[in-house]
């Protein structure tokens, strides 16, 4: 009977996130799902984004934490939309909370949309918020056995980020290990490595990004 409930409760995030999809078709916005274990640098690798997005790319930010409005707060100065979702104690966002913040944001002036959500590995994997992609960060400081603890979610992200790689002198980190495990399993997800502290590797991000927004879309 509990399978049944969430089942239900998934089929039901799953209605509303194909409605925040055409939302963000119809408005020409790609929309980026980030998610990631708490302090692995997502609010960072946005900071660092904003001031050098591709020529014509407008972003907006939604912002999601338990508590605190810490990261939107970080983001204000940058100039963007940025609205802050508190899941009272909810461990991840999910396809509603995205759909009241959207009324928030005014679509028609940006054409990507970044969504931070709850730092977690497990329970974001299985919400859909429609998003066009899930960009899963990692960090050299999380230890290299996360895609073999946390399959579902290296399954589900179309872009994995290993961040903090300044670091790597410092911390027993596996790169090898960490890049074969998410190859193979997911063979189709982008790779990418950088450093939000000395701005190495950034280019590669800002150029998946350059990829796929439609700067003329807005
Ligand atoms: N050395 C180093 N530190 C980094 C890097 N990126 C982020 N940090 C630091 O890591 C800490 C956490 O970064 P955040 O950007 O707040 O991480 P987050 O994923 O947004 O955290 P939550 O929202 O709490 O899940 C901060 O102290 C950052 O300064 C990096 O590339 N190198
Ligand atoms: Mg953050």
């Amino acid at each position: 009977m509990k399978i049944k409930v969430v089942e239900n409760l998934l089929k039901a995030n799953d209605l509303v996130a194909a409605e925040n999809r055409r939302v963000f078709r119809e408005a020409g916005l790609f929309c980026v799902n980030m998610v990631s274990s708490p302090g692995s640098g997502k609010t960072s690798l946005i900071e660092q984004t904003l001031p050098v997005l591709p020529e014509g790319v407008v972003a907006a930010v939604i912002e999601g934490d338990v508590k605190t409005d810490l990261d939107a707060r970080r983001l204000a100065p940058f100039g963007v939309q940025v609205v802050q979702i508190n899941t009272g104690g909810g461990c991840h966002l999910d396809a509603t909370m995205v759909r009241g913040a959207l009324d928030e944001i005014d679509v028609s002036k940006c054409n990507l949309l970044f969504i931070e959500n709850v730092g977690n590995l497990v329970c974001p994997a299985a919400y859909d918020l429609g998003e066009d992609v899930k960009a899963l960060v990692l960090s050299t400081t999380e230890g290299a056995d996360k895609p073999l603890k946390y399959p579902r979610m290296f399954l589900e992200s179309g872009l994995v980020i290993i961040n903090k790689i300044d670091l790597l002198p410092y911390v027993d980190y596996d790169l090898e290990a960490v890049t074969s495990a998410v190859s193979s399993m997911n063979p189709s997800a982008g790779l990418l490595r950088l450093s939000c502290r000395t701005g190495e590797g950034l280019e590669g991000w800002i150029d998946w990004i350059r990829e796929r927004v439609r700067p003329g879309s807005r």
